[in-house]
């Protein structure tokens, strides 16, 4: 097992990082910019580096700097986090290259799964359902034509190097195809420097629902089941649960099986989320992500699985510590991510929190870096921390969720929390009645109504 392991990331998930080091007994390397220096996780840390200035770009993304940090701590493996550098193939390789070990996939499932045309094509031939589309990427103005007559309209046009939803043009129809086309290829070519675009068809009201999995180097790979995400706004997930109110025991059991041969197949190591859309009954592969989640603990409270330690015990080449029968599905978890936001604008509100007060009590988690007297710096996202409960079910959970934003004190800046106590209140949110375009339309009518 690794001694000591450098964390490059900050906020509440370089301190989730650090958590699963310490209960296995690996001293812990913070990075961080010069924001950042006073930082929860960078305090707790058996040892801190200041990486460069306040910009990302020049910090948390500055691979010299990181691999720097780790030789002269002597660490021996980088975990990446979420977002910065956590699917950047290119650091996966180099920090391999240096002689660290990279605690994630291995860089050519990383890149694999970068491509968004690779990644479909990749998966179709393992077995998993895919949006019916075109075969790869949109050459011809003629072959946009057949490929979206053979689809049927509305289609969805994609860019390659996309993900996220950025670069995404709807077409209803046979005339609105081509500029639609060309849109989508320019803002590609505008935001990720590649101008590939592929179709599919446009599914008008699915849920999103991924499934987790993991893989070790022996070939086991179990599925962890699904987290429903279908709440989200501009493409930020905003209330996340497990399992999904769509899916029953036995879905579940038939899709786990189809992934997990899938990433049998293509040799997958470590976690892994496999993105769905779900209509009607049927799962439509989207996208593969190849980092821990922000939402993995949704995971962890109904399978009492700690995923970065076994993120960790795979990166240190041993087996995972459960088997697919292992695995139980217990009661009902729900994340609400609260941000430093006005509750009804969502203009970021960064600066001193004055008050701190976290919830407590049976089944509750906070994952936050957050202490009375922290300021949020105006640079980096604007999470606060991450709610997560778990009940025996999932009224008992929405009760409780109710309960903890009640005793959660967060003062001296805007949050998310009166959203979230609005939103469990809702009719559709009780019943489970919901799909990706819900929340949205709630919040504009809730502008329109004030
Ligand atoms: C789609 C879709 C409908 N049909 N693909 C948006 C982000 C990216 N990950 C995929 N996205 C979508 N892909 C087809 N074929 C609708 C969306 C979409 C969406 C997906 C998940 C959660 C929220 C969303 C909000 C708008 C659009």
């Amino acid at each position: 097992m690794f001694e000591k392991i450098l964390i490059a990331n900050r906020g509440e998930i370089a301190l989730r990082i650090h958590r699963a080091c310490k209960e296995m007994g690996i001293s812990t390397v913070a990075v961080h910019s010069e924001a950042d220096s006073g930082a929860m996780w960078v305090r707790l840390a058996d040892e801190s580096v200041c990486i460069g200035p306040a910009s990302a770009a020049k910090s948390y993304l500055n691979i010299p700097a990181i691999i720097a940090a780790a030789e002269i701590t002597g660490a021996q493996a980088i975990h990446p986090g979420y977002g910065f550098l956590s699917e950047n193939a290119r650091f996966a390789d180099i920090v391999g290259a240096h002689g660290f070990t990279f605690i994630g996939p291995k860089p050519e499932h990383i890149q694999m799964m970068g491509d968004k045309i690779t990644a479909k094509q990749a998966v179709m031939r393992a077995g998993i359902p895919v949006v019916p589309g075109s075969a790869g990427a949109l050459t011809t103005e003629e072959e946009a034509i057949a490929a979206a007559d053979e689809i049927g309209f509305p289609v969805l046009i994609k860019a390659a190097a996309g993900g996220g939803g950025r670069g995404m043009k709807v077409a209803l129809d046979r005339e609105s195809l081509a500029e639609a086309v060309s849109t989508a290829r320019s803002e590609a070519k505008a935001a990720f420097g590649d101008d590939a675009v592929y179709m599919e068809r446009y599914l008008q009201k699915p849920r999103h629902i991924e499934i987790q999995v993991i893989a070790d180097a022996f070939g086991n790979v179990c599925h962890l089941g699904e987290r429903d995400c279908s709440l989200q706004r501009r493409h930020q997930k905003v209330l996340e649960e497990a399992p999904s109110p769509a899916i029953d025991a036995a879905a579940r059991e038939k899709i786990g099986k189809v992934v997990v041969d899938a990433i049998k197949a293509i040799g997958y190591l470590g976690v892994g989320t496999i993105e769905f859309l779900y209509e009607n009954g049927e799962f439509f592969f989207i996208e593969m992500n190849t980092r821990l989640q922000v939402e993995h603990p949704v995971t962890e409270a109904i399978t009492g699985i700690d995923l970065v330690r076994e993120q960790i015990r795979i990166a240190a080449g041993l087996p995972l510590s459960f088997t697919q029968e292992q695995v139980v599905f217990e009661g009902h978890a729900i994340e609400c991510r609260i941000n430093a936001e006005n509750a009804r604008t969502f203009t970021p509100s960064p600066g001193k929190v004055t008050d701190f007060h976290a919830p407590g009590g049976l089944g509750v988690r906070l994952d936050s870096a957050v202490y009375a007297g922290y300021v949020i710096p105006p640079f980096y996202d604007s999470l606060i921390g991450k709610l997560i409960v778990h009940g025996r079910d999932r009224e008992e959970c929405l009760a409780r969720v109710n309960r903890c934003l009640g005793e959660m004190v967060v003062g001296g800046v805007d949050t998310t929390i009166p959203l979230f106590q609005d939103l469990i209140h809702q009719p559709e949110i009780i019943a489970g009645d919901y799909n990706i375009h819900w929340l949205e339309k709630w919040i504009k009518a809730q502008a329109d109504e004030a």
